[in-house]
């Protein structure tokens, strides 16, 4: 059973995913990315949700033309866990190839 993050680890972590923020209400962080267009938020999206898959951990997302809005919290640990870190870095570096812009808070 995968365990949350303790408090300091979480900090920690955190402080490596510049733009990445809590979620109001629940130990869950989010990330929005806008892109060119469509064609490179779905070229995104196909290559986070393989890694994903490969992980057996998946994002919980929501895409609108060239935005993709991504929260990562792990369902079952009740929380932030090391798979959600590991994943959002996976997704900065495949956001960054794709040119991506993070929305500033
Ligand atoms: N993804 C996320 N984000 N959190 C989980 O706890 C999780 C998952 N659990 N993907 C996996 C799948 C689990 O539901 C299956 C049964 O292994």
């Amino acid at each position: 059973m995968i365990e949350k993050l303790s408090a300091a680890d979480r900090a920690a972590a955190l402080a490596e995913l510049p733009g990445w923020r809590d979620v109001a209400g629940r130990d869950a962080i989010q990330q929005t990315f806008r892109f060119e267009d469509f064609n490179q938020a779905f070229g995104f999206m196909a290559r986070v949700a393989l890694q994903a898959e490969r992980m057996n951990h998946h994002p919980e997302w929501f895409n609108v033309y060239n935005r993709v809005d991504v929260v990562l919290s792990t369902h079952d640990a009740g929380g932030l866990s090391a798979r959600d870190i590991r994943l959002a870095h996976f997704i900065d570096k495949a956001a960054a190839q794709s040119s991506a812009k993070q929305e500033q808070a």
